[in-house]
């Protein structure tokens, strides 16, 4: 087995992970199933399993215990891999001999690396602690294989441990959603259920915004999955003229971004192959590609623009933002278009700008075809409010500045959240115009981590 991905993947294949619908212990129905017992009996995931948990551990790390029984197994390979000493947690005391409880040298006081196979609530996982603690052990870090999203990691870092997965649940449906092993309903049905189910119950904070949006586009559903992955919802618009900056800008602020927004026709020393750059390094960060092109003429037209001249838009962007001033015709061109790849549709529906034209009337007049068209997953505005399941994206996001000395308005992140209701920041020159763009991106982070935005 070679790397992550094909990890995730036999783990459908040998039925550890299904889809469907199963009746949980609890009675609940669920749309997977999750059982990674039958690794055991595929050593070759073991060992991968085992160099995944190496990279992983911390120095400090001076014995390795798995919670029973699942992860006993996995612990033995880690502790044959890394050359650290195990010891095991019983699940029951002996009621005779010794009466232990942990089995194996330790010394009080020994940082341990515990290690559990699936996470959901964290309940086994506090018994095993209290039951270490009460040894003398010291729980350094927690890895668990996969994370089911259902609060467990968060409610142990709450109670101060270092938690992390080598795998989530959503970024396995993400996988597989993409490489159209799963199809819309389950990926939808899955992201669903963890909404649902997180153990969590913290009615004062906002709800997990991104899990209650559900759009049929399949564009769409990637870009919500990554933002809520990464938990990210800026997309950093690159308005950089050489091809030069748009890479370096991306290598250094790729993992906090959902998407990249691109004034491809800016750039001064395009090439077709800075397409197939761009591609690589969106792919390697994970995050979608937007071009602002803002399509605004007659139906044939815009259908020559998107796929033909030299930055032949269609072929690469994953969403493209259009105007609809040219009504309801013109957007019907695009959706009719017969073509293997075709890019998602952001429309303008209201600008930035002061002064700009886009009054509630034409915002109104927009809404009332846009709505029928399903390659449009929302629109580019302000203050419009819109129908269940579409995006909103918003640029003018600025954390320093109200406005620039050309028409553009700031609003905070979190005016853009709290009172624009904004599902994606769009945000240009107060990211790539920053002296240290990684550091600024992170208080833009901070800011919309802070608002809870994206639940627990
Ligand atoms: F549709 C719009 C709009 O109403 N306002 C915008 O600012 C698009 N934009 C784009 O967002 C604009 O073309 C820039 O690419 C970006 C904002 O960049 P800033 O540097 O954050 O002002």
């Amino acid at each position: 087995m070679k790397n992550s991905a094909n990890f995730l993947k036999t783990l459908v294949d040998i039925e550890c992970v299904k889809f469907g619908d199963f009746t949980l212990k609890s009675g609940k129905q669920s749309p997977m199933y999750i059982d990674l017992r039958n690794i055991v009996s595929h050593p070759s995931m073991l060992t991968e399993l085992s160099y995944l948990f190496k990279d992983k551990i911390s120095n400090s790390i001076q014995r390795i215990c798995g919670v029973p029984y699942a992860a006993l197994p996995i612990a033995t390979v880690v502790s044959i891999q890394t050359g650290l000493p195990m010891i095991i947690k019983r699940k029951e005391v002996k009621k005779y001999g010794t009466k232990k409880i942990v089995e194996g040298e330790y010394n009080v006081g020994d940082k341990v690396l515990l290690i559990e196979d699936v996470i959901t609530s964290g309940e086994s996982l506090i018994e095993t602690i209290k039951e270490l603690e009460s040894e003398g052990l010291l729980i350094e870090q927690i890895i668990v294989v996969l994370d089911r999203e259902q609060g467990g990691v968060k409610r142990l870092i709450d109670k101060g441990y270092q938690v992390e997965s080598l795998f989530s649940i959503l970024s396995l449906v993400e996988l597989l959603f993409k490489e159209r092993k799963i199809d819309n309903v389950i990926y939808t049905n899955v992201l669903h259920f963890i909404q649902h189910n997180s153990i969590i119950d913290s009615p004062s904070k906002k709800p997990k915004k991104y899990l209650q949006k559900t759009h049929s586009n399949e564009t769409a559903q990637r870009l919500l999955g990554i933002a809520y992955r990464k938990k990210s919802n800026l997309i950093a618009s690159i308005d950089l003229i050489t091809t030069k900056d748009i890479i370096g800008l991306l290598n250094e602020i790729g993992n906090d971004i959902c998407a990249a927004k691109l004034h491809i026709d800016i750039i001064s020393d395009f090439t077709p192959s800075f397409i197939d750059e761009l591609l690589i390094i969106a792919k390697r960060f994970d995050f979608l590609l937007i071009e602002d092109r803002k399509f605004a003429d007659i139906g044939n037209t815009q259908l020559l623009q998107l796929s033909k001249g030299m930055y032949a838009i269609s072929s690469w962007a994953d969403m493209v933002t259009i105007h609809l001033i040219a009504g309801e015709s013109a957007l019907k061109a695009i959706q009719d278009w017969d073509s293997e790849k075709k890019p998602a549709l952001i429309p303008v529906i209201e600008m930035s700008s002061s002064g700009a034209l886009t009054d509630q009337d034409y915002i109104e007049k927009c809404k009332k075809f846009m709505y029928n068209y399903t390659d449009v997953i929302g629109v580019v505005c302000q203050t419009a409010e819109l129908n269940e399941g579409f995006l909103k994206f918003t640029p003018g996001v600025n954390l320093e500045s109200k406005n620039d000395d050309k028409g553009q308005n700031y609003n905070s992140p979190k005016y853009a959240i709290e009172e624009l209701h904004s599902d994606f920041l769009i945000i240009g020159r107060g990211i790539y115009s920053a002296n240290d763009p990684k550091n600024e991106i992170g208080k833009y982070l901070l800011a919309i981590r802070e608002l809870d935005f994206f639940g627990a």
